[in-house]
């Protein structure tokens, strides 16, 4: 079953409003679809970095580049790898590992519509629906902020997640938790703060959050170990943990108790899912981040986290949180008790919306045999 054509698509598409965060304010998002021909099925994936290298080091141009340059073309005019195969060839470019995990999400949807086996049921998932939360960028002002929160919390949203940033950090977590005394409430940061500066973060162990996340760099495990001995709220660590291997190095050093689990920034499912692995078998916490993914990429999350060891609601919103076009038919919607529900179709369990996709793309590159 030979690889007949890749098509990577470069896809912009408008937020409803602009998402602000530590490292700066986006209106727009950018992205990689990956469209893999073979057999006369089709694998879809969506690769997360975005046009500036503010999130983490990779972005949708460099992202093309080991796509068509690099990954691609081994595969091309060969038989369709596994994602466990495909992962084990790809270890030989390093780094990428957005590039890579947009490929590998191509090969699961192809093997599970090949096989008529759902994305979760092939992840080992065990859960209809799973909890979600919503993540709230920075707002213009405290009252700002306390009006989104209302606003979320009306749509049915039991669990939000506040960005934080030096100066707009305490002020803002206190004020939502005096405004909703009961609800479960996180920050994060994106490595704003260093070991110093992060003395501002000590009210925050008075809030009753249920975890403060990357508050410090991403290559900082040692720094995020000191300041973990000081907080008895739990350090998540996101941006930090790009493979297994970090993952049990953060947890055997104590720089987190909790860790975010994203497939784009690990390298692919296959990752996410070991990581989860061995969070479980440590009693550590997972959840599942979010890439304000489009369709697509929200599929594959909701998937994940259905697993069970993915016990804190994850950063997966509804549909409407985000765009008011995506490119998927299917629309995800929040359920009454803040859950949303896996897909049960086999692969991804969604199909794109060709004229969607047309008005998102940029422009594309088609690679064959
Ligand atoms: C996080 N996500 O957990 C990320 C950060 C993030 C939902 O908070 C463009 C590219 C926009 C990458 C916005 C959420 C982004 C982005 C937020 C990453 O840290
Ligand atoms: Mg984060």
């Amino acid at each position: 079953m030979p690889i007949e054509s890749i098509t990577l698509h470069h896809l912009r598409m408008r937020l409803k409003s602009p998402f602000e965060t530590s490292f700066g304010r986006i209106q727009d998002r950018q992205c990689v679809l990956v469209e893999l021909q073979a057999e006369g099925l089709t694998g879809w994936g969506e690769c997360v970095a975005d046009r500036d290298p503010w999130y983490t080091a990779e972005t949708s141009g460099t992202a093309l580049h080991i796509l068509r340059d690099h990954l691609c073309p081994p595969l091309l005019g060969q038989p369709l790898p596994r994602p466990a195969e495909f992962q084990a060839g790809a270890a030989a470019i390093k780094g990428h590992a957005m590039a890579k995990a947009g490929l590998e999400m191509a090969l699961w949807d192809w093997w599970g519509k090949a096989e008529g086996q759902p994305l979760a049921v092939m992840l080992g998932g065990a859960r209809p629906s799973v909890p979600v939360g919503v993540s709230i960028g920075l707002q213009a002002s405290p009252a700002a902020l306390l009006d989104v929160v209302a606003g979320y919390l009306t749509d049915g949203y039991r669990r939000v997640k506040l960005k934080i940033k030096p100066g707009q950090d305490v002020e803002l977590a206190a004020a939502v938790r005096r405004a909703h005394p009961d609800l479960a409430l996180q920050v994060d940061a994106n490595s704003a703060y260093t070991l110093e500066s992060a003395a501002a973060l000590f009210p925050l162990d008075d809030l009753g959050l249920l975890l403060i996340e990357q508050p410090l760099a991403e290559d900082d495990l040692w720094d995020h170990r000191q300041l973990q001995a000081q907080l008895r709220t739990p350090i998540c660590l996101d941006e930090s943990i790009t493979s297994p291997r970090h993952a049990r190095q953060a947890l055997e050093m104590r720089a987190a108790r909790i860790i975010n689990i994203k497939a784009g920034r690990v390298g692919g499912l296959a990752a996410a899912v070991a990581i989860h692995d061995l969070c479980v078998a440590q009693n550590v916490p997972v959840w599942c981040g979010g890439m304000l993914e489009t369709g697509l990429g929200r599929a594959s999350n909701l998937a994940l986290a259905s697993l069970p060891g993915f016990t804190l609601p994850g950063d997966i919103s509804a549909s409407d949180r985000y765009y008011a076009e995506d490119i998927t038919v299917e629309r995800f919607t929040l359920n009454a008790d803040s859950t949303i529900d896996v897909p049960t179709i086999p692969g991804l369990g969604v199909t794109i919306d060709p004229d969607a996709l047309a008005r998102a793309s940029l422009h594309s590159i088609h690679l064959t045999a």
